[in-house]
């Protein structure tokens, strides 16, 4: 049971997996696509930080920078705060506010579908839907 100021406690000492070792819950996020150049920012428990983006680098080493930006501030380590890279994702255990992506190449969410596909594939889908509905029609009737 968590004892105030406690926010979790999983009863093991292993981090990320929702509660860390310290009691404090998860926060993070998890960026997609491939940096072209820019800026990712945001705040960590208020905390101001920035990374710059490099053209042609991984998603995977842009986010060990992040981690390393949250582990060398001498304002977030003395508060306790931790990071560590899941893949693509930032898992801390420090609270994440106001993430900024001034990066054309990166969102913060997965793309969407159908935006995606373009005016091209749009059709294509509709028409996929079409041919669809005929074999379902045809056997309907059948
Ligand atoms: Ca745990």
């Amino acid at each position: 049971m968590p004892q105030p100021p406690e926010e979790c406690d999983d009863g093991n000492q292993v981090n990320s997996d929702g509660c860390w070792s310290n009691c404090r819950e998860d926060d993070g996020f998890e960026l997609y696509g491939l940096p072209l150049g820019g800026e990712v920012s945001f705040e960590v428990e208020g905390t101001p930080l920035s990374v710059e983006t490099q053209d042609g680098a991984s998603v995977a080493s842009l986010m060990l920078a992040i981690v390393s930006a949250i582990q060398s501030d001498p304002q977030l380590q003395a508060l306790g705060v931790d990071a560590l890279r899941i893949g693509n994702r930032l898992a801390t255990n420090g609270q994440v506010a106001n993430v900024q992506i001034a990066d054309p190449g990166l969102t913060l969410t997965l793309p969407r579908f159908v935006p995606a596909l373009g005016p091209g594939g749009l059709l294509a889908l509709a028409a996929g839907i079409g041919l669809a509905a005929g074999i379902v029609g045809r056997r309907h009737s059948a």
